[in-house]
């Protein structure tokens, strides 16, 4: 039978299951990659399963998230997952070599394999043909004991890009334009795979623009085949060995099909604050902006840094405009440095950062209150920039730089002549900020500040659990709502009770302190509950402060898995009253929780102060009904070790 090439990699990698759309499947792991802000806990539970080395082909743990080791809990995480990895098999990727997406593109992304990584925007090496999602710490972890990944089989979409582009038209308004037409929610429960001859036109930096923000519109993952473009770019990088040949068969077929004509694009903008906010840049030219801030993992290739150097070099950015770049990975930096492009940035009145994640975390560059800022990245919630009330709009480099020379939101098609590419640029292959494992794994000692606080735990699920609706939410609330990042949150991500306090911090800034009074209770939540990044922190610090269930409309794809690996039910209206319904400060009985969920019966809620009973369902497989019942992954997986003894 025909297959299209998420399928054929799928199937290649099929452990358990059938790829039938909607049905439980599991898939063998060839690589994983973790970040530190997510990979100090994902090590933590790694080493809690007793493995004593990595069962993968490859896994690497990065450093980029928060690299500016301003306090000893930051500098002390780092020597913690440096000396993991030299224990445990993993390479080490030191701070400052770059971001973990575009760095593990350039070193280590193999076309026809399965990455499990954690973080949500993994997806980025979808550009080179590679099937890579993004999850949460723990699912990362059992892969790198050997375990497969179970998901439920997404359908699998192809977008069929045709046409030309016009000129100043980047990748970035490609995926811009489809967040457009299908919102944040738009990809859950999908594969984006790119086809058509359209996707010629793009080289692997620019599909990994629009894979990686594939990750915004809430789909499992997006893929391009590995063609002759992927095989130039991996001999470049001097991995031309590394290349295979994958594709869709000529009659595949798709579960759906959309049709982009790449010559009716223009450029493309998200207004504040959500990703999905887009129009054409001309809707919005003319706002003023005091900051332009052209990196991350979306934008940050020596393409995108070639195409604002050459559009800055010899002209200035206004004095009240702050320019930063942050380059992908030193790779880039060293290159741009090599071929005097870091000049014309710098003379042009660039500041320029670590190539690390920086801005888009919050790690800095916070924009001053009201401030408007103009940002290549790919996620722009309210407060993820650290300043509650600045505005953040996200486009492509090449509007970033009309902006930057003007000051204001700009046409790029306003500059004139387009800039030709810049090829992949001449690269000396450095691997020195790339540490491999220890030769003599034993001799390791794993390094522990005093900021690195144990795994919490919760029990198993009780039969009848009580408690107030705490908080009460709209639609699309994102983990940067859940838990924040930004310089004064990340150096506690391995320490959940001092992370705790944050929580909703941007949202109702008493939560924490309300849920600890009452000794937890329950969140009410709308549609597509906790999109965005898979920081497991936005489940375990609620599950500290006691939150037994979230009870919403719809949620995302890897915080619904998160929740459940916490041992916190995440819960689904049925019909819209139930929501309508729900007040904060409505005190709710789940009655026969663990007899339900252990008899595959729908769970009920009765509402207690108003008297009336609430219609939800679970929507388990068995085995994530039985990880709730255990209280999370790491009981149900010890459970089972002890059965199996
Ligand atoms: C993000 O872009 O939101 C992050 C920070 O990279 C997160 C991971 C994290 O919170 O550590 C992600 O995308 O998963
Ligand atoms: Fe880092 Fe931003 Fe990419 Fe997340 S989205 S990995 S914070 S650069």
């Amino acid at each position: 039978m025909a297959m299209n090439l998420v399928q054929k990699i799928l199937k290649a990698h099929l452990v358990s299951g059938e790829l039938k759309p909607g049905t439980e499947i599991a898939v063998s792991v060839d690589q994983t990659l973790t970040q530190d802000a997510t990979g100090t806990m994902a090590y933590l539970q790694f080493e809690a399963m007793g493995v004593p080395r990595v069962r993968t082909k490859l896994s690497v743990s990065y450093v980029d998230h928060n690299t500016l080791q301003t306090s000893v809990e930051n500098t002390d995480d780092h020597l913690y997952l440096q000396t993991i990895a030299a224990r445990y098999g993993i390479y080490y990727s030191k701070p400052g070599n770059g971001i973990c997406h575009q760095v593990h593109r350039e070193r280590f992304a193999v076309p026809g394999q399965i990455m499990l990584g954690s973080d949500s925007h993994t997806p980025t090496c979808g550009g080179m043909g590679m099937i890579a999602i993004g999850a949460g710490g723990l699912d990362v972890a059992m892969a790198m004991a050997g375990a497969p990944f179970f998901m439920i089989m997404p359908r699998v979409v192809l977008v069929r890009l045709t046409g030309e582009p016009g000129p100043w038209v980047a990748a970035k308004d490609v995926i811009l334009k489809l967040l457009q037409m299908l919102s944040v929610k738009g990809g859950t429960g999908k594969i984006f795979e790119y086809g058509g001859p359209g996707i010629k036109r793009f080289q692997v930096p620019e599909r990994s623009t629009i894979t990686n923000m594939g990750a915004e519109l809430g789909a499992t993952t997006s893929i391009f085949p590995s063609d002759e473009i992927v095989r130039n770019c991996m001999k470049h990088q001097k991995r031309g060995k590394d290349w295979v040949e994958i594709g869709p068969d000529e009659d595949a077929s798709y579960d759906e099909v959309i049709e982009l004509d790449l010559s009716s694009l223009e450029p493309m903008i998200a207004r504040p604050s959500s990703p999905d906010n887009v129009c054409t840049v001309k809707e919005v030219a003319g706002t003023k902006v005091n900051q332009v801030c052209v990196g991350s993992c979306t934008n940050s290739s020596y393409r995108d840094l070639m195409m604002l150097a050459t559009v800055l070099k010899g002209k200035k950015v206004p004095p009240d405009l702050t320019l930063t770049i942050s380059p992908g990975s030193r790779q880039v930096l060293e290159l741009i440095g090599r071929n005097g492009a870091l000049e014309d940035l710098i003379e042009a009145g660039a500041r320029v950062l670590e190539p690390a994640c920086g801005p888009c975390i919050g790690m800095g560059q916070v924009p001053s209150s009201g401030g408007i800022s103009l940002r290549t990245f790919n996620r722009n919630f309210r407060g993820r920039c650290g300043t509650t009330e600045a505005d953040v709009f996200l486009s492509s480099v090449e509007t970033a730089a009309a902006t930057a020379l003007t000051g204001i939101i700009c046409d790029p098609r306003e500059l004139g002549k387009p800039v030709k590419s810049h090829g992949l640029g001449k690269i000396k292959i450095n691997d020195a900020f790339i540490v491999p494992p220890a030769k003599d794994p034993d001799k390791v000692e794993v390094i522990r500040g005093p900021n690195i606080k144990e795994l919490p735990k919760r029990g198993p699920l009780a039969d009848s659990i009580e408690g107030e609706v705490l908080l009460k939410l709209g639609d699309n609330i994102s983990t940067d709502h859940i838990l924040p990042a930004g310089n004064q949150i990340l150096k506690f991500r391995s320490n959940i009770p001092a992370i705790s306090k944050f929580t909703f911090m941007h949202v109702d800034k008493d939560f924490a302190v309300r849920a600890e009074e009452k000794k937890g209770g329950f969140i009410v939540g709308g549609g597509n509950y906790g999109q965005g990044s898979s920081r497991e922190h936005a489940a375990l610090a609620p599950m500290h402060l006691g939150i037994k269930a979230v009870i919403a409309k719809s949620f995302a794809r890897i915080h619904r898995t998160n929740l459940i690996n916490t041992g916190i039910l995440p819960l689904v209206f049925v019909g819209e009253s139930g929501y309508d319904s729900l007040d904060t400060g409505d005190l709710l009985r789940l009655q026969d929780a663990r007899t339900a969920l252990s008899e595959d019966r729908p769970v009920t809620v009765l509402n207690v102060t108003k008297g009336k009973e609430i219609g939800v369902e679970h929507r388990f497989t068995e085995r994530e009904a039985q990880i709730v019942l255990a209280g999370g992954l790491l009981n149900y997986q010890a459970g089972k070790m002890e059965g199996a003894q």
